[in-house]
């Protein structure tokens, strides 16, 4: 079954993503399967919307390992299933909580092992005049990955609180050499080009 990771700065809207694409793709109800940096793992089940309640959150660092569930992307008139997983926020530098360093190593083992990388930035965090002072190191590192890879695009979440193109446009001439897919986490926008995108690659 094909891997598709969603990575990301903390916050940047991962989760939220991750439990509104199922929606999208007609889940009503979760099985997530959450595996620990230590081999733990731990299954789940839940509406999407309790979800959300549980998984999502205003602050960061709330997802502290990988969160993966299995989808079905409609294929002309049958489907593929595929794996999502959702993983726990990347920052430049070492964090000073181990936990959170050991979490942050795993989503960096669970990108060498996907298929398609959807990283997702929140544009409504970035500056206008300055889009590289809200783009960290990290960022950088993985859309220079990302060129080697045909599954990857950039996801520029949070369309719903910008007031025009600007930071969609700024984060695209960041990243020339990459697809960058307009979306809100919350509002399902650009969801069906995630889902175009990912079937092209399945
Ligand atoms: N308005 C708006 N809020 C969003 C959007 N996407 C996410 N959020 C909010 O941003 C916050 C962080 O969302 P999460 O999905 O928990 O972010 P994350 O990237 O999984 O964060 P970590 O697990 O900490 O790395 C929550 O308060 C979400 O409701 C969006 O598209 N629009
Ligand atoms: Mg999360």
């Amino acid at each position: 079954m094909k891997k598709c990771l969603i990575v990301g700065k903390p916050n940047v809207g991962k989760t939220l993503f991750m439990l509104n694409f199922a929606q999208f793709l007609h889940l009503e109800t979760v099985n997530i399967q959450l595996i620990y940096h230590n081999g733990v793992i731990e299954n789940t089940s839940y509406s999407i919307s309790r979800a959300k309640e549980l998984l999502s959150s205003v602050s960061p660092y709330k997802t502290i390992c990988l969160q993966v569930l299995e989808a079905d992307i409609p294929m002309g008139k049958g489907r593929q299933r595929i794996q999502v997983i959702d993983s726990s926020g990347l920052t430049d530098g070492i964090h000073m909580n181990v936990e959170t360093r050991r979490a942050m190593a795993q989503t960096l083992t669970a990108i060498r092992e996907s298929d398609i990388i959807l990283h997702m930035f929140d544009i409504s965090s970035m500056f206008y005049d300055h889009p590289s002072h809200s783009i960290s190191k990290v960022d950088y590192q993985l859309a220079e990955f990302g060129q080697l890879k045909d599954g990857y695009a950039i996801l520029a979440n949070k369309v719903d609180l910008v007031p025009n193109k600007g930071p969609v446009v700024q984060l695209q001439k960041q990243f020339p050499e990459h697809l960058v897919i307009p979306i809100s986490a919350k509002t399902s926008s650009g969801f069906s080009e995630v889902r175009t995108f990912v079937r092209r690659r399945l």
